[in-house]
């Protein structure tokens, strides 16, 4: 295993930026594979905070005895398949090189961090840090501080910033549609009655649409009355975690009426919460209805920006001219900073792959066999890349990811078992197969009102060359209907894939 970090803990070893948590309950999150770590192992808070996941993470790679296998600080900068040999040949960015002959992809969905292109951004004297790549520790108390970016982290960045910071400054760009989160402890009885359930809240888990606690209600908005309905939404948005936008009546985010209804609702929230109406107004979306972004689950966001020390800049109206050595110019003022915040967010989904050179059969190059958007087998094979293997890479569903990537991670073992067994040198996907899968993936989404909106969900990155146009980048099915199929092609003995 080869890691860039000096820790482990992938996302949750490097995006370490004040007030990072989990948006899906704890219990849902830990690894399900060891009976022994679920009964040793004592979540805290119903959504872990940065700090409790790392260690989390820590005590698996310690329980399990990984480190031995793990080589920390390895960028992996090219990875080029030889056929002569059928195996990869990967390049560390310190030039170290490696042969295999499987190779195994995890390198995150939510990876590879963009800064924001706006001129100057080198020239600032002060402090300026990407949530991405926080240093420890970073002390705003008293500080001038700005933020860029109100994506779900920038929402817990700035929610605990304003805490402590002498003026907080918010630069941004496009509202959210944010929902209560309603963390709290968890005390020692309740932690058993959750290991109790475990067995339970696991099968729930495989039966959601994403892999969430949370299940879509069978009832259409329009089959209840509007009292039935407001009183549902109150219900959901006092109850902690994703409900409000997994647990909604079916259809929300394919009818555009119901997903106007639910938005409406949730607007009229903001603006009892946010005094100042100019501010409530700034703060609504009016460029995409609620859950067709992801949802920022928020613990006091919208008070924030009650406190008389936070100031909103709406950049979509004042656009930032460039970061000056002193602060940021938008196109009406210059303003001062002690500490800038980039919460600008990632090249999603591709781009971890993007910047690694990979390239395949013939040398063809994987990131212009997906210029146009990815194409694979499952969102684990590609054809053209033989015995490469990809753990919740492009074309794979979004939602609670361990949940998801326990099962792939089992899919692709059985069939390196299966390989094994039969002494195969080459495993890969047949032409024909990825052709008809990328199909699905794309007839999946039809419909489906996120893939009118520009968001990293559909591989939008305004700060990445190439990213500018939509694209289905993620398999909409959900996650009964992925593990059907994939069990079906275990079933069928792999023939959609071409071994040898
Ligand atoms: P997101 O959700 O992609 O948010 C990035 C934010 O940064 C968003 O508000 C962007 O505005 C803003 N942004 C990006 N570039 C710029 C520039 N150049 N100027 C101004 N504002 C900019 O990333 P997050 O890190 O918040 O969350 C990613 C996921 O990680 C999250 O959904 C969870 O699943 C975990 P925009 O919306 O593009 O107008």
């Amino acid at each position: 295993m080869f890691e860039t970090g000096t820790g482990v803990g992938g996302t949750w070893y490097w995006n370490r930026y004040p007030g990072a948590r989990f948006n899906s309950e704890s219990w849902t999150y830990g690894y399900s594979f060891s009976q022994e770590l679920l009964d040793e192992w004592n979540w805290e808070e119903h959504f872990a905070g940065q700090p409790e996941t790392e260690r989390y993470l820590n005590y698996v790679a310690d329980k399990f005895d990984l480190r031995r296998d793990i080589r920390l600080k390895s960028r992996v900068t090219a990875a080029h398949y030889q056929e002569e040999t059928r195996s990869w040949d990967l390049t560390m960015e310190d030039g170290r090189r490696y042969r295999t002959r499987l190779l195994i992809t995890a390198a995150g969905v939510l990876s590879a961090a963009t800064m924001p292109r706006i001129a100057g951004v080198g020239t600032f004297l002060g402090q300026s840090c990407h949530t991405h790549y926080w240093p420890k520790p970073v002390s705003f108390q008293g500080k001038r501080v700005a933020v860029i970016g109100t994506g779900a982290t920038g929402v817990q960045t700035i929610t605990e910033v304003a805490k402590t910071a002498g003026h907080l400054t918010v630069f941004q760009r496009t509202p959210q549609c944010c929902a209560p989160l309603h963390n709290a402890k968890i005390g020692k009885d309740e932690m058993s009655r959750i290991r109790g359930n475990n067995p339970e809240i696991f099968a729930r888990c495989q039966e959601t649409y994403g892999c969430f606690i949370h299940a879509t209600d069978p009832r259409a908005t329009h089959e209840v009355t509007q009292e039935e309905r407001e009183a549902f939404w109150e219900k959901l948005c006092g109850a902690p975690g994703f409900g409000i936008w997994m647990g909604n009546f079916r259809g929300i985010l394919v009818d555009r009426a119901a997903n106007k209804l639910i938005s409406d609702f949730l607007a009229r929230k903001i603006r009892q919460r946010v005094k100042d109406p100019a501010v409530a107004e700034k703060l609504i979306p009016k460029n995409h209805g609620f859950g067709t972004r992801r949802v920022p689950l928020e613990s006091g966001f919208y008070e924030v920006y009650n406190q008389p020390d936070v100031k909103p800049v709406d950049i979509s109206e004042t656009p930032i001219d460039r970061i000056t050595p002193t602060g940021i110019k938008t196109s009406d003022c210059e303003y001062e900073f002690d500490l800038i915040v980039y919460a600008t967010g990632f090249d999603a989904i591709t781009g971890a792959f993007d910047r690694i050179d990979i390239r395949g059969v013939g040398g063809v190059s994987l990131k212009d066999k997906w210029r146009d958007g990815p194409q694979t087998f499952l969102g684990i094979l590609v054809d053209g890349f033989p015995n490469m293997l990809m753990v919740m890479g492009p074309h794979a569903g979004l939602g609670n990811f361990p949940r998801a990537l326990e099962y792939t991670a089992d899919w692709v073992t059985g069939l390196i078992r299966f390989a094994h067994g039969r002494a195969l040198t080459r495993v890969e996907a047949t032409a024909a197969s990825a052709v008809a899968w990328t199909e699905h993936v794309i007839e999946s989404s039809e419909g489906l009102l996120f893939t009118e909106v520009d968001s990293w969900m559909t591989g939008i990155s305004r700060n990445v060359d190439g990213k500018q146009v939509r694209r289905i980048m993620r398999y909409s099915g959900g996650h009964p209907a992925f593990r059907k199929r994939c069990d079906a092609v275990t079933a069928d003995g792999y023939r959609e894939l071409t071994l040898d």
